[in-house]
């Protein structure tokens, strides 16, 4: 294999999640820190979308971050993140990626949409941290007994959300999604990936 280039911006929650796995999987691979107001001539010619994250790697080039994590789990995959290709892991990431992050948007500017208040929107991602909260009633993590792909896909919007107010969110009876969240934040595979460049 080539040397794989990552086009990433540290706290976007989609290239977060890129390199979780990347780093995950051990594999080698250089981190360029992109400015979203001025985006290399070489990444857009490689994907003129302009979003990050991009993976280009042998020839290829990955411009969808769950594409770059399942990209990564196919080079190695030691703890099971896949667990199998159990179907309710692409499932919950469905959900995140469209009605939770549709909602985190409106509740996080919630200025921008000024139709309802911004508790309003908080409401309605609220479902999906309820869902959450269910899960972890049977186990540490989402989906298993151990972090998964669906922990790695999901933690970085769920901190976003929590972020917009902490206040709120530690006075919420979520008790084990925070401890959920709290791990992830403290584990050394997060801290890893987001030291500053
Ligand atoms: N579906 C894409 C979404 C990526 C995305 O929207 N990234 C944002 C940053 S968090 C971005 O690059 N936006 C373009 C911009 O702000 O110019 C993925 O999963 O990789």
């Amino acid at each position: 294999m080539s040397a794989a280039l990552l086009y990433s911006f540290r706290r976007c929650p989609y290239a977060m999640r890129a390199r979780l796995a990347l780093r995950y999987s051990g594999v080698c691979v250089q981190i360029v820190e992109v400015s979203l107001k001025a985006k290399p001539a070489e990444m857009l010619a490689l994907s003129p979308k302009g979003t990050v994250p991009v993976l280009s790697v042998d020839g290829q080039v990955i411009e969808e971050s769950l594409q770059i994590m399942q990209w990564a789990l196919a080079q190695h995959d030691p703890d099971n993140w896949l667990l199998q290709g159990d179907p309710q892991v692409l499932a919950l990431i469905t959900e995140n990626d469209q009605d939770f992050k549709h909602h985190l948007n409106r509740y996080k500017y919630a200025e921008r949409y000024p139709e309802q208040p911004m508790e309003h929107y908080r409401a309605q991602g609220e479902v999906f941290l309820q869902k959450l909260e269910g899960l972890l009633a049977e186990r540490d993590y989402l989906l298993a007994n151990h972090l998964t792909l669906a922990d790695a896909a999901l933690a970085p919007f769920v901190r976003q959300f929590a972020h917009v107010d902490r206040v709120w969110f530690a006075g919420t009876s979520y008790k084990r999604l925070q401890a959920w969240l709290q791990r992830f934040l403290e584990s050394p595979l997060f801290v890893a990936v987001m030291a500053k460049p």
